[in-house]
């Protein structure tokens, strides 16, 4: 059985997550709600779409010990010292990050944990719910998922090996994926010293092939993809970079990565080796693979979401509704002090979350009398429950008494 199954439990005193029980203090800051969502282990289930995006990325890394059973239960050491954050980094801050206590955290990465697998293999990659005290928006969510990728190669032959091997692994078919990076080495995003520069730039190159490779696996049935790298700064990497994609006509930052600093593997016990280290967000990319609108849809228990998807597959998303809608229309003759906003303030009042959408459908002026006669459509839908007509033809009556009490129209 799988302890992250249980249901955690909140006291006064103690934290129990994953069947282990944690004292509070006065970090402690997670919420019932975020804990629900340790127990919900989308990446393992193999008909999720993050599962299904985990399961496409992994096998263009074949050879890679791949690990996703990961608790994100996790020290501050574990997500912050051993990756060389320093004392006073923003992410460590309570408003970031979710805390059991002083010491022990939700994970806010998957790098969490690239020290423990590096000491086991040269070519891993790591799949896990990570937690952030983030925005909401369309595509940002309070937890998420990553999958962490690193390779390591003898820092001597480095250079040899490498160009062997990106020589060797043909370009799958590309569709039509436009990539451009004008990124440079530079003082801002620079080499670590200890390293050789051109066993340096054979792993760099390395990195980036490899990632441009798993976009063009991905993504080769896409039409136009426009992707590009940009510089950027991680404690743990240098130099770093982040991968970003056209969507919905904005750049969504799909990844960050770059060569790993040699602290780490030097205290993974392997100072003879030069790798480099991505993590990606899977919801991300499925959003873009998938066609899903909004990030939040990935936590939707309807099997209206669940049913689309297929493990192996791609297949767009059909945008659904939960509940049925219950279409109203409403017509007056309207008059000088009408405005559509006071209108729409009255339609919120009597229905509030019900309402889903106000529109003006028809709009006319009658001839004789130059009177305006306006007809506007109400889409009324709740979020989790079926509303019946008889309820809405409740509120619809109500709206109709309100309009013409403090609008002073005349109803048609
Ligand atoms: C990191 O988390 C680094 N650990 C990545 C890394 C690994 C760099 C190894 C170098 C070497 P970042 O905070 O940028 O970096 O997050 C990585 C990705 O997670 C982002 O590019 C984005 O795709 C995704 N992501 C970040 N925040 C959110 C969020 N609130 N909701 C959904 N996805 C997110
Ligand atoms: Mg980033």
């Amino acid at each position: 059985s799988n302890p992250m199954k249980e249901t955690p439990v909140i006291t006064s005193e103690n934290i129990t997550v994953g069947g282990k029980t944690y004292p509070s203090d006065k970090y402690t800051n997670v919420t019932p709600t975020i804990l629900e969502k340790t127990t919900r282990q989308l990446h393992l289930n193999p008909k999720h779409p993050v599962a299904i995006i985990k399961e496409l990325i992994a096998s263009g890394f074949p050879g890679f010990k791949h690990y996703d059973t990961f608790s994100p239960v996790v020290t501050t050491k574990e997500n912050f010292d051993d990756l060389c954050f320093s004392d006073d980094h923003p992410g460590r801050a309570v408003t970031d990050t979710y805390y059991l206590n002083e010491k022990i955290m939700l994970r806010t990465h998957t790098s969490a944990h690239q020290l423990r697998v590096m000491t086991e293999s040269d070519k891993i990659l790591v799949t896990a719910d990570v937690y952030r005290r983030d925005e909401i928006d369309a595509s940002h969510y309070p937890v998420f998922h990553q999958m962490e990728g690193a390779q390591l190669f003898d820092a001597k032959t480095a250079v040899d090996v490498i160009r062997k091997d990106i020589a060797q692994s043909t370009s799958a078919a590309s569709g039509s994926i436009h990539t451009t990076d004008t990124t440079l080495i530079t003082p801002e995003n620079p080499k670590q010293d200890c390293h050789d520069e051109a066993a340096m730039l054979a792993t760099a190159d390395h990195l980036k092939h490899s990632l441009n490779m798993m976009v063009r696996k991905l993504f080769s049935h896409e039409k136009d993809l426009q992707v590009r790298w940009i510089d950027a700064q991680f404690p743990f990497t240098s130099p770093s970079w982040e991968m970003e994609i056209l969507y919905q006509g904005k750049w969504l930052e799909v990844l960050g990565c770059g060569v790993i600093r040699q602290d780490i593997l030097v205290n993974a016990g392997k100072p003879d080796k030069i790798g480099w280290a991505f993590g990606l967000g899977l919801e991300r990319l499925a959003l873009v693979l998938f066609g899903i609108p909004d990030i939040r849809l990935f936590w939707s228990k309807d099997d209206r979401f669940l049913k689309q998807f297929e493990p192996g597959t791609i297949q767009k998303f059909k945008p659904f509704s939960k509940y049925p809608a219950c279409i109203k229309d409403i017509s007056f003759w309207s008059n000088d002090q009408f405005h559509e906003n006071n209108f729409c303030e009255i339609v919120r009042d009597i229905a509030g979350d019900i309402v889903e959408d106000v529109q003006l459908i028809d709009e006319f002026t009658h001839p004789k009398t130059k009177k305006r006669s306006m007809c506007y459509r109400i889409n009324y839908r709740s979020m989790d429950r079926n509303v019946t007509n008889d309820e809405i033809n409740v509120l619809q009556e109500k709206l109709r008494d309100e309009v013409v009490n403090r609008m002073k129209v005349e109803l048609r």
